[in-house]
């Protein structure tokens, strides 16, 4: 009889190891193949000094690592330990001839993990920090490391993050449902908090601290004020009182209207007395309830949310009334940026920059502007923002989008890292060459401590928590280049394709690559040489460049790509809405020149005629057909390469990545051929050779809408 059992036991586990759902994301600690001495080690010698709720996460990451790398227990040893994690101050500096200036440096979140040896010769790994949390983030690291199956280096790893604060913003509903989520419902399950934590929500934070976020925004930034009520913030604390231990703030989004819609007051105004007690109030209300909350999130003045504007106030007013009423609980505001207007008679991308640049040293202390990586809206190529670098008297954070509204949602495969590192890189020069981006993200350009960066999840109740398996390495991505805004797309590639399928080689070499172009695939066949915002209207899923009329031009395609018989693109450049002008001197020499221009923001800055010749000597036109064709084969053949990979991994996730990977393949000949067709009647001009000839005609693809796409 317990033979049967403990055979069937047998049976269920390998059927389950065999299986991957993907819910353990990028933790799923593999069985490692020939540990070493020191791997074992690590887990059958190791003491944790101390006790806490965050020292007793990690003595369960200890055991869950041990489990999976060897299927065993492991085992604290208080004399003789191999590996020790503990607070600085807690640590024998002597025994270990540790040096403690180079350690205190590392702040509240940094660690450092060294492998050193006493005077008796005895080797130690040390994991050592300021804070629990900080030994927490080392924790992780060094369960990647053995993952990974690397080594610590004799000079040890010193890391702590390059920005304060690194948060996810949920643009999550109270209904549950998420503004351009395609993964499902939200996570949070409103109704049932807070008596019900779901292990979920554990979960979460556990995925969140392994990668270093710290901050969660919990609600989407067209905001209901409901969930500043009493009801709700019982919920928002069951959600703090999870998450705290892992080191996990909560944020909320504010609507600037809460003051009329649940104070009962007649104005919003921020320069009214009322409506400023109202908010303090409030502010000292949600403390009682989450002491350590983090702060607001605002968008005002923008697709219809209430501004400060509709009292004849600037953003900076809106901003200060908050921030004032958060400063005393150490709270923070963060403004966004994304203010736009139909009714302002200007190229949409000129409008932020206009009305935040001259604020510039108006914002409270406690303020950060939040500002999205380009000046439209998180297309598959923008040029940075031009309020990077040129706020030099305001700390601005940098917001990304993870999940992806203009980048096929879900089905589609893009790696977003080579995105975010690319605006990142980018030279702004408002100091001169050397000032990127990333200078001003991590505070460093002009001396700001207060720094930030933001990205919109794309996670919902799919079981594999993203809809496609590689877009946890998006969410992934986000948490590394939000720790670190210096790290590589290739390293992160890498990385989270070890941690979350094999270290096999032959695997992680061609994934990797199939990552690292997948996002350039897809600007390939959506949106190539700088042409932007042409996706269907309102769900964005599709091809949609004829979308034209209605009440909001800058929500139309033919706003941003204004093709005619002339040509195609938006003149940005001095002959037209001169949006270049708002960037430094050296770019616009170089961008305003439509032979100097880098041909990726071509159509982005330039209308130009289908003729003109490009870099490889041919037309626009036949670029832009080639382009096209180009995305749509590298589609096809990701499927091919993977499909060759069967049996490398798990076949679970394999088949589904495949069905997506098939998906994305048939929609890339959708957006190409709608494209070209359409375009193609202001052109006039023959698809060239090599491109294939569209399937239908363009009046099949104008009529083509999918109902009931998600997200909206
Ligand atoms: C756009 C989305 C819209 C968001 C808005 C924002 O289409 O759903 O509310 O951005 O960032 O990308 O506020």
């Amino acid at each position: 009889m317990k033979i049967l059992f403990f055979s069937l036991l047998l049976i269920i586990s390998t059927t389950v190891t065999n299986a991957n759902d993907g819910y353990k994301l990028w933790l799923q600690y593999n069985q490692l193949e020939n540990p070493s001495e020191w791997q074992k080690d690590c887990f059958e010698q190791y003491k944790i000094n101390g006790s806490s709720s965050t020292l007793d996460i990690i003595d369960d990451e200890i055991q869950k690592a041990s489990m999976g790398f060897f299927q065993k227990v492991a085992n604290q040893e208080q004399n003789n330990p191999k590996l020790i994690i503990s607070k600085i101050s807690d640590l024998d500096l002597k025994k270990f001839k540790l040096d403690a200036t180079k350690i205190t440096d590392l702040g509240s979140e940094g660690f450092f993990i060294q492998e050193l040896v006493t005077d008796s010769q005895d080797k130690t790994t040390i994991v050592a920090a300021n804070t629990d949390i900080g030994l927490l983030y080392g924790t992780f690291h060094l369960l990647q490391k053995i993952q990974k199956n690397e080594w610590i280096p004799i000079e040890g790893i010193f890391q702590s993050p390059k920005t304060q604060h690194r948060l996810l913003n949920h643009w999550d509903n109270l209904d549950r449902t998420v503004e351009r989520g395609y993964s499902g419902f939200s996570i949070w399950n409103w109704h049932r908090l807070p008596r019900h934590i779901d292990q979920q929500y554990i979960d979460y934070a556990r995925a969140n601290a392994s990668i270093g976020i710290n901050g969660t925004v919990l609600t989407n930034v067209n905001a209901n004020s409901l969930v500043l009520t009493p009801e709700y913030l019982e919920k928002v604390k069951a959600l703090a009182d999870t998450f705290r231990p892992y080191g996990i703030k909560v944020y909320l989004t504010a609507r600037f209207s809460s003051p009329i819609e649940i104070g009962g007051i007649k104005t919003a105004d921020p320069l009214d007395k009322e409506v400023q007690n109202w908010w303090n109030k409030k502010a000292k209300e949600v403390y009682e309830y989450i002491p350590d909350f983090g702060g607001f999130v605002v968008k005002a003045d923008s697709e219809g949310q209430p501004g400060p504007h509709n009292y004849g106030r600037t953003q900076a007013d809106g901003a200060n009334m908050l921030a004032d009423a958060v400063a005393p609980f150490g709270g923070i505001v963060m403004w966004r940026a994304f203010v736009y207007s139909e009714k302002t008679p200007d190229d949409r991308h000129k409008q932020a920059f206009n009305e935040f640049k001259p604020l510039d040293g108006t914002f409270r202390e406690n303020v950060i502007v939040q500002v999205k990586n380009g000046a439209i809206d998180f297309q598959p190529r923008e040029p940075f923002h031009p309020l990077f670098g040129a706020m030099p008297k305001t700390p601005l954070m940098m917001e990304f989008q993870i999940t992806q509204e203009y980048l096929g949602h879900d089905t589609h495969l893009a790696f977003l890292a080579p995105m975010y590192e690319e605006v990142l890189k980018e030279d702004t020069y408002v100091n001169g060459e050397g000032s990127e981006v990333a200078k001003t993200v991590d505070g460093s350009l002009h001396s700001h401590k207060l720094t930030a960066m933001a990205g919109v999840a794309n996670i919902g109740t799919d079981r594999n928590w993203t809809g496609h398996h590689f877009h946890q390495a998006n969410w992934f991505a986000y948490g590394k280049l939000a720790w670190d805004p210096y790290e590589t797309s290739e390293n992160i590639a890498e990385d989270w394709l070890k941690l979350t399928f094999t270290n096999n080689p032959d695997f992680v070499d061609p994934v990797k690559e199939i990552m690292l172009d997948s996002r350039e695939m897809v600007v390939n066949y959506m949106t190539p040489l700088g042409l932007h915002h042409i996706m269907a209207e309102s769900h964005h899923y599709g091809p949609g460049p004829w979308v034209t009329g209605g009440s909001r031009a800058d929500w139309t395609a033919t706003y941003y790509h204004q093709a005619d018989e002339n040509g195609i693109g938006f003149d940005r450049t001095s002959t037209g809405s001169n949006a270049l002008g708002q960037y430094a001197e050296e770019i616009q020499t170089k961008w305003g020149d439509v032979n100097s221009i880098p041909e990726e923001h071509l159509l982005w800055f330039h209308h130009v005629s289908w003729d003109h010749q490009l870099q490889n000597g041919d037309n626009l036109w036949n670029n832009l057909a080639k382009y096209y064709q180009k995305g749509v084969e590298e589609a096809r053949k990701n499927v091919k390469i993977w499909e060759s990979l069967k049996g490398k991994i798990d076949d679970d996730r394999h088949q589904h990545v495949l069905s997506f990977m098939t998906i994305q393949a048939e929609e890339a000949e959708w957006w190409r051929d709608a494209c070209l067709l359409y375009f193609g009647q202001f052109s006039k001009m023959p698809i060239p050779e090599g491109v294939e000839k569209p399937k239908y005609d363009l009046e099949h693809y104008m009529n083509y809408n999918p109902k009931n796409v998600p997200g909206i």
